[in-house]
This record gives C-alpha cells, sequence and structure tokens, in this order.
C-alpha cells in the first residue's frame, strides 16, 4: 500500500536559484523553447484561455513578441472562430486569397473598394482569374477624380512588364524580386497565370519590426485556442482549425478526468487534425503527466490550484505546490520527449526561471498579463488608481455571467447544472493593476529571465535546465528576498510589492 502522506510539496517561494561561473551576456541569450512537439518559439511566454486575459489582440501581441496567446472559450463557436481567422489575418506572409479587381470595373468603384479595405493596389483579373494587370496608387496618381466614372482599370493598369512570382516562391527570394523591381506587391501565378497568391512589402517591414514573430509556415502568426470536451467541444474544435488555429489547449481542470483524456484520444487519432497541435491539461504529478501522455499530446499543461484567482486548493482542499508539480510530471514529459508549460503562480520574473529549472519548457501566465492594454476590458479608475478586471474561469462571473450564456462551466465539470446558486465556484474575480501594453511588461518579465540565465550560466533553455539547481529557503530567507526596512517611494516596473 503506498504511503498516505506523500513527500513535501514546494511553491516558487521556497526555493532560489544558486549562482553559478558565468560567461553569460544577458542580452545575448537565447530563449527558444519547444511549445509542443512539432513548434518552437523564441520566448517562452504563453497567455492563458481566460476570459479577461486572451482574446485576439493578446494573442497577436503574444505572438508578435516570441511568444503565444489561447484564446479562451467562453464565448460562442462563431465567435471564438472569427478570433482566430483575425490573428491569421494580422499578418500574412503571403495573402492565399487576396482581394481583385476585375479590368471591366470603374475607377470611381475601384477607389471606394480600396477605401473600403485599406489597400493601396489590387491585382487585376478575368473571369478565369487570369493576372491581366496590377492596378496601384501609382497608377492613379496623374488623373483627375472626374474622369473616375468614365476610366475602367484596364484604361489605367500597368499590364506591360509584369513583376510576377511562381506560387512556391521563397520569402527571400519575393524579397529580391520586390527590392529589385522596386514594387510594392507580388502577385503569384501559377503556370497557367491564374492568381495564387499575393506578397506585399508591408509585411516583410512587420517582420524586422517582430523578428522573434511566432509564424507558421505561410508566415502567419500562431494562435492557439481552448475547447472542451462536452456537448459541441467536437464542433468547436472543428470551427477552430478550420479558421486554421495552430495549437488547441483541451482546458480542463483536471486533465486526469476520463472525458478530457477521451477527448485527446479522439483529436489526435482524427486525421482531420494532423496540422494541429493538441495540448492537454492541467496536471499535478507524474502519473497525471503520463496518462496525458499516454493519451497522445503534443504538450503537457501542469498546475492544479497555483493561480493568483484560483481556489481549488481551499474549495476542493486539492492540489499541489506548483514547484514540485512541474518538477514532478516533468519528469514523465521528459521521459517520452513531450514539452510541458508551467500554468499558474508565476507573480514575478524569477518565478519563470525557477519552472524552467524545475522541468518545464515554458510558462503560462494569467494575472501578470491580465492588466495589460491588450487585455479584454475596459481600464477602470479606483482610488485614483487604473485597473483592469481579472477573474478565474472558475469564478462566478465566469461560470454564472448575470443574462449571458457561460460556456466555459464544464472545466470544473460543472456542466450540467442550471440554477446559477447551485454554481461551486473555484476562482475569485477581482482587478489587477492596469500595467500599459503587453510588449513593456513581457520585456521585463523575460529580461529576468535573461537574468536568471546569467546567473546560472547558461546561454540557452535546455542549459539552464541542464546547469540550474535550487536551494531551498525559510521564512526568513523569503523576507530577505523581498525588499525590506524600507518605505518604498517608486515604483519598479518588475516589482509589484504584493
Ligand atoms: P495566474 O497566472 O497565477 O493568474 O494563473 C492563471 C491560471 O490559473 C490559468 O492559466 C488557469 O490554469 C488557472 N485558472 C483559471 N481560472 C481559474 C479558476 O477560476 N480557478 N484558475
Amino acid at each position: 500500500v503506498p504511503p498516505i502522506f506523500a513527500k513535501l510539496g514546494l511553491a516558487y517561494d521556497d526555493v532560489l536559484l544558486l549562482p553559478n561561473e558565468t560567461d553569460v551576456i544577458p542580452s545575448e541569450v537565447d530563449t527558444t523553447t519547444r511549445l509542443t512537439r512539432d513548434i518552437t518559439m523564441k520566448v517562452p511566454a504563453i497567455s492563458a484561455a481566460m476570459d479577461t486575459v486572451t482574446e485576439s489582440d493578446m494573442a497577436i501581441a503574444m505572438a508578435r513578441n516570441g511568444g503565444i496567446g489561447v484564446l479562451h472559450r467562453n464565448l460562442s463557436i462563431d465567435d471564438q472562430a472569427a478570433q482566430v481567422d483575425i490573428v491569421k489575418r494580422s499578418e500574412s506572409g503571403m495573402i492565399t486569397d487576396p482581394l481583385t479587381v476585375n479590368p471591366d470595373v470603374s475607377l470611381a468603384d475601384l477607389d471606394k473598394l480600396c477605401g473600403r479595405f485599406h489597400i493601396s493596389g489590387l491585382p487585376v483579373v478575368d473571369k478565369e482569374n487570369r493576372l491581366v494587370g496590377i492596378i496601384t496608387n501609382r497608377d492613379m496618381r496623374f488623373i483627375a477624380s472626374e474622369d473616375y466614372e468614365r476610366l475602367k482599370v484596364s484604361d489605367v493598369m500597368t499590364k506591360e512588364g509584369l513583376i510576377t512570382g511562381p506560387s512556391n516562391i521563397s520569402r527571400e527570394d519575393a524579397h529580391r524580386l520586390l527590392a529589385q523591381h522596386k514594387v510594392e506587391k507580388l502577385p503569384l501565378v501559377d503556370d497557367l497565370g491564374h492568381l495564387t497568391g499575393l506578397i506585399t512589402v508591408k509585411d516583410f517591414v512587420k517582420t524586422e519590426q517582430y523578428p522573434d514573430a511566432t509564424k507558421d509556415g505561410q508566415g502567419r502568426l500562431r494562435v492557439a485556442a481552448g475547447v472542451g470536451f462536452l456537448g459541441d467541444a467536437w464542433q468547436r474544435a472543428s470551427a477552430l482549425m478550420e479558421a486554421g488555429v495552430d495549437v488547441l489547449v483541451v482546458d480542463t481542470a483536471n486533465g486526469e478526468a476520463r472525458l478530457a483524456l477521451d477527448m485527446i484520444r479522439r483529436l489526435k487519432s482524427d486525421s482531420a487534425f494532423s496540422d494541429v497541435q493538441i495540448i492537454g491539461g492541467n496536471v499535478a504529478t507524474r502519473q497525471g503527466a503520463q496518462a496525458m501522455i499516454d493519451a497522445g499530446v503534443d504538450a503537457v499543461k501542469i498546475g492544479v490550484g497555483p493561480g493568483s484567482i484560483c481556489t481549488t486548493r481551499v474549495v476542493a482542499g486539492v492540489g499541489v505546490p506548483q514547484l514540485t508539480a512541474v518538477y514532478d510530471a516533468a519528469q514523465a514529459c521528459r521521459a517520452a520527449g513531450v514539452p510541458c508549460i508551467a500554468d499558474g503562480g508565476i507573480h514575478y520574473s524569477g518565478d519563470i526561471a525557477k519552472a524552467i529549472v524545475a522541468g518545464a519548457d515554458s510558462v503560462m501566465l494569467g494575472g501578470v498579463l491580465a492588466g495589460c492594454e491588450e487585455a479584454p476590458g475596459e481600464k477602470v479608475l479606483l482610488h485614483g488608481k487604473q485597473y483592469k478586471l481579472y477573474r478565474g474561469m472558475g469564478s462566478l462571473g465566469a461560470m454564472a455571467p448575470r443574462g449571458k450564456k457561460s460556456y466555459s462551466k464544464d472545466r470544473y465539470f460543472q456542466a450540467d447544472v442550471t440554477s446559477n446558486d447551485k454554481v461551486v465556484p473555484e476562482g475569485v474575480e477581482g482587478e489587477v493593476p492596469y500595467r500599459g501594453p503587453l510588449n513593456a511588461v513581457l520585456y521585463q518579465l523575460i529580461g529576468g529571465l535573461h537574468q536568471s540565465m546569467f546567473y546560472v550560466g547558461a546561454h540557452t533553455v535546455p542549459e539552464i535546465k541542464e546547469r540550474g539547481r535550487f536551494i531551498r529557503i525559510t521564512d526568513a530567507g523569503l523576507r530577505e528576498s523581498h525588499p525590506h526596512d524600507i518605505v518604498m517611494t517608486a515604483e519598479a516596473p518588475n516589482y509589484t510589492g504584493f
């Protein structure tokens, strides 16, 4: 019979990382990590699938800055799929279904079309979708607006010496062609001259602006989305897949539940989902992680009860302090070559390195991102300071929203409860300080990780996992770690003091 008491469980605050001899320069470390079996990202951070953290704005900002966002599922299937579409279209290496215009259209109509879609020019195609020209601002510049009704696209479009590329052109070749001919748009055509895509110079500019962005094979930002496992979960997963989602997160508070494991197995065995990576969670033990791996997941998400808004540990008395949970679950993941994610309980940047040394490949963040400009919801003013709403997905507000349907109750297996006062919450609702745009917040969080890597003497994520060692500390050690014997008079961008 196994003993009824397991070993002592540790939280991030119970340990510190030991410094080592080092030749590392913080600004030069490489934080590239694996999100799932098939996807890597430059920054090991994921925004949580929560309705006060990740909608399309946050997902775009996270992917641009090298991480990824998980779109929450407390909204209708159509709305969630539409958000996937927004992220996938926000930056595209190549537009596969570009807007086009017919040669017979009047310049007046063309002008309206360009205005509506905020574009500066269009490929011109005949009825068989063969490219016959291109029309841009340049062609229109010297035409008086009173002639717009009279003239047609075919009268002014550029048709001689069109610069085009083959459908399968590489990014580098496309860039070379655009630069060589000093054009802004490169239509792509197949052997028969049909238009198959469009590459614009604007996308190259974005690439320079966000060199770390997490992108798919077509140069579009990557995005993840949460799904459940009951009711219309399959329909939701299918709609998200059709909208182009890169990763589905089977999102539950207890990943060892048979229904969640069944959903993962079903997704992994359906060839329609072969291009979508599947993350499963949450678990907090080695055996839990093994169950996920056996079901076939592409990454395991770890955390039962560490979340800043979570009351599972007091309501149900269940959970594992997060450092130990990550350490134990990661043992199974490492043996299977499956990446894992430490989800919840990250308060300070130093916790990210602790999670990674314990075995995680990336971290999922809720509370520290909920105050960002890109998080859903308005800022509120409280006692002269700005705040944003942050609530648990197991809070009353998320599971029993007044006058609205909750789509995510089943995360806590409370799907068939109809009356709101029959809901048993496992989370709370509150406000977090407004923290401005995500890039500045992430800069501090990941900057902190760079410093950790410098102290530990690690140039890369695998190296910090290998070299990192913990020392356990006491309450006195923790008090000593935080600022003490001082009244703080200036705010630090990476220390909130709570
Ligand atoms: P934190 O970053 O500490 O705010 O934790 C965020 C995590 O907490 C989420 O990614 C999720 O796993 C968990 N969560 C979300 N809602 C609740 C709840 O209501 N109990 N917990």
